[in-house]
């Protein structure tokens, strides 16, 4: 029988191709780290380190994550693995690839055939913080002080727009 996951153990697994894939991803994290939520990154690449990808989807339920962010781009096969072999909700960034600006990693992510779910977000920074958000809610559906925090988040977004533009900015 597989060991009780920690109480203490990190939510959310925020897991990316590269380490050139961080500088997109950071943003997840940075929007977890605002709404108190523990997260673990990890480099996981599914064509470099394949064992390591194996190993880590197929035991991230029972290590005690509860969501995965993963993130890659170009042929960005890494959240789409990661949901074949794990029953946790898994959302999807596209990394904006150099070559084709993140299109070949949205639709290599995206395009899941119908039986293995990746919540796919839109390309770069947008789609990092708005895995996080969705990490985030589905955590706050057991978590009522999280609720509230992602509640005073919305809340201060909403006040932070201006009722019309200033001049110069
Ligand atoms: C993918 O290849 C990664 O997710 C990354 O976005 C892309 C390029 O990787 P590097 O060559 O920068 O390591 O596997």
């Amino acid at each position: 029988m597989a060991a009780a996951p920690r109480a203490d153990h990190p939510a959310v697994a925020i897991v990316m191709g590269s380490q050139s894939d961080w500088t997109t991803l950071t943003h997840a994290a940075e929007t977890l780290d605002r709404l108190g939520v523990s997260y673990d990154a990890r480099i996981v690449s599914a064509h470099r380190t394949p064992d390591r990808l194996v190993a880590f989807a197929k035991g991230a339920k029972a290590e005690g994550f509860r969501v995965v962010i993963a993130g890659a781009g170009g042929a960005a096969h890494l959240p789409g693995m990661v949901a074949a072999m794990t029953p946790l909700p898994v959302f999807g960034v596209p990394v904006q690839s150099h070559t084709l600006s993140g299109l070949d990693s949205l639709l290599s992510i995206v395009q899941m055939p119908a039986g293995v779910p990746v919540g796919t977000l839109a390309i770069g920074r947008a789609g990092a913080i708005n895995a996080a958000l969705l990490a985030a809610a589905v955590l706050a559906l057991g978590d009522e002080a999280l609720s509230q925090r992602l509640d005073a988040w919305r809340a201060a977004q909403t006040d932070g727009v201006a009722e019309a533009p200033a001049a110069g900015a």
